[in-house]
């Protein structure tokens, strides 16, 4: 009787200790992150994404650096992957380099003013084939505003 409450009370310690491997993987959100960057356009006022194509990986941390080279604003709009992965922020940064501002919460769509930058810090969570990527401004995506976006 005696004993078996004492390992029952060992249990919770026990689990602190060793950890088995693949059940506590930490905090996603905390590592380092993988930085990929995507020009909404560029100087030519080309109406493209470069690059077009994007490949990400489940359980890791992204941070997209969603740059707007180009004198026009544009969108990135990703509907499918914004519900595939989970959003830790999204930082705006000046033409300085420095963070002005921090949204957090879900984020579907990023409008980025020529010159501008925005980072997306996000897991991916799910899988993904190939989905759309597009700029939602009037005749952008018909010029060519589009790509396609997969998670592994
Ligand atoms: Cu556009």
């Amino acid at each position: 009787m005696r004993l078996k409450t004492t390992i029952t009370h060992l249990m919770p310690a026990l689990w602190l200790t060793f950890p088995v491997s693949g059940f506590t993987a930490g905090d996603m959100t905390a590592k380092q992150a993988i930085e990929v960057v995507v020009n909404l356009g560029n100087k030519d006022n080309q109406l493209r994404f470069y690059p077009s194509s994007l490949q990400f990986e489940t359980g890791k941390l992204y941070k997209l650096v969603i740059k707007n080279p180009s004198n026009q604003k544009h969108y990135f709009t990703a509907e499918d992957m914004s519900r595939a992965v989970f959003t830790r922020k999204v930082q705006v940064v000046s033409q300085a380099n420095e963070t002005i501002a921090e949204v957090k919460g879900h984020i579907s769509e990023i409008e980025v003013y020529p010159g501008g930058t925005a980072e997306w810090w996000f897991v991916p969570v799910k899988t993904l084939k190939s989905s759309r990527l597009h700029c939602t401004i009037k005749g952008h995506a018909e010029a060519g505003m589009q790509g396609n976006i997969s998670i592994k």
